[in-house]
């Protein structure tokens, strides 16, 4: 998968280089690359941002810069007759990210994640990407983040481990939290005495279907408790 980042944080991104992610870059598993987006600037102080049509507090993003740094994605895509990416603007007021849109964003062959600040990108850049592009706005939940930055890491790593390879034992993914629409049953290692604390027995007992039994009555109980959302969908 080719991966896309535009920002004026590039720096945020270095974290790409290591762990799982990392290898994946290394192996030709992803290709990423980060786009500074002052480097579409043409006034000597850089300036992607300027105050609001209308009033209000904050500043919003200049659209001329963002057309640029879009366009030169774009315009490389095209050159290598590659079909259209996806272009993500990460943004609380976007739909809600999910296991489903990270498995939906999975088997796409370029993602393009245009990180705003400040009160956010002039309304007009999301409106001529989609012209370009399937564009969609997502957020990673109900509270406010000061940038795309930061969702932007969170959901490139979601979507990256479920690309083929990149987790070395796919069978990982299958009993994890979300993949059936439930959380995940806890889990215990040795020692099966720990600080007065035991591992419960039908772990031990070596009934493989009174322990699967078990870990599904643990996921209904989790999820019936904490997230009783999940259960009414
Ligand atoms: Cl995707 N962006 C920002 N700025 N804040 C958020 C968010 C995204 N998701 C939740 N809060």
């Amino acid at each position: 998968m080719r991966i896309d980042i535009v920002t004026i944080f590039p720096e945020f991104f270095s974290v790409l280089d290591v762990s799982l992610l990392g290898k994946a870059r290394q192996n030709g598993l992803i290709d990423l690359a980060v786009h500074d987006l002052r480097d579409y600037t043409y006034d000597r102080h850089r300036t992607v941002d300027d105050t609001p049509y209308g009033g209000g507090a904050g500043m919003v993003m200049r659209p001329e810069p963002w057309g640029d740094a879009l366009d030169s994605i774009l315009y490389a895509s095209e050159a290598q007759h590659a079909a259209p990416p996806v272009i993500i603007f990460p943004s609380p007021a976007g739909e809600l990210f999910s296991q489903s849109m990270a498995r939906e964003l999975a088997v796409e062959r370029q993602l393009v994640f245009g990180c705003g600040r400040y009160e956010g990108i002039d309304q007009r850049v999301v409106d001529y990407a989609s012209t370009r592009a399937t564009v969609r706005l997502v957020s990673l939940g109900d509270y406010v983040l000061n940038g795309g930055e930061v969702a932007t890491m969170a959901m490139i790593e979601a979507i990256g481990r479920l690309i083929p390879g990149v987790v070395g034992n796919p069978e990982s993914l299958v009993e994890e939290s979300h993949s059936d629409g439930l959380l995940e049953y806890p889990s215990y290692t040795k020692p099966a005495e720990w600080r007065g604390f035991e591992v419960p027995p039908v772990l031990l007992s070596g009934n493989h279907g009174a322990i699967a039994a078990w870990r599904h009555e643990q996921q209904l109980e989790r999820t019936r408790r904490v997230r009783p959302d999940l259960l009414a969908e």
